[in-house]
């Protein structure tokens, strides 16, 4: 009976103990949005956009475990994704490359990957983020980049893509690229919004 209930004792305190080194990941929140990417039959690279509505960026307060943390403080959002909308290979020593164009100033972008590997994305800052190459080799693979944002407002980013030389990026002659516009706004958390909404009558009612 006793070591039953030491053996209890032990797995609350482990619990707790779990709980407070508990990792934070940053949350993957609404539906994924796919930016789709072909290459048809005269080498022309076509893009469109599954859902071309912007998508809310937000700041749910937390502080991430690395190397999460660089979106500590900042609104985010990976919804947008890159994905091969069905088969194609690049030319023999070309790959497929995205560049960034233009984007609206306080944008930065994380590498990502598939949003349920969160815990296994390197989060380095990629497409001009600290100073990194405005250009970043697709792998061929569905990749949900984290793109954050400084302050809440709305915020644009274009991006090519384009057939390039496989380790430098060049353009290769011969291909065409093709260029697409995502949108986000970076918003209150709801959570917190709904809060208040619960919170004022409770307190009004306790003022009588
Ligand atoms: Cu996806």
């Amino acid at each position: 009976m006793t070591r039953i209930i030491s053996l209890t004792a032990f797995t609350v305190v482990t619990a707790l103990a779990s709980t407070a080194h508990a990792q934070v990941w940053p949350q993957t929140f609404g539906a994924m949005n796919h930016a789709l990417i072909d290459l048809n039959g005269s080498n022309e690279i076509e893009l469109h956009l599954e859902t071309p509505a912007p998508l809310e960026m937000m700041n749910f307060g937390e502080s991430h475990n690395s190397p999460a943390d660089v979106l500590d403080g900042k609104y985010y959002n990976d919804q947008y994704g890159w994905l091969a909308n069905g088969a194609f290979a690049p030319p023999v020593g070309g790959g497929i490359w995205i560049r960034l164009v233009d984007a609206t100033p306080g944008l930065e972008f994380y590498s990502g990957g598939m949003r349920p590997m969160k815990a296994n994305h390197s989060y380095a800052p990629l497409f001009g983020t600290d100073g990194t190459p405005d250009i970043w080799q697709w792998g061929g693979t569905m990749t949900h980049h984290w793109v954050t944002a400084p302050t809440l407002g709305d915020y644009e980013a274009t991006f090519e893509v384009y057939v390039g030389d496989v380790s430098t990026g060049a353009p290769l002659t011969g291909y065409t690229g093709d260029q697409l516009t995502l949108a986000w706004s970076a918003v209150p958390e709801p959570s917190a919004a709904a809060l208040l909404c619960i919170g004022l009558p409770v307190v009004l009612r306790r003022r009588r």
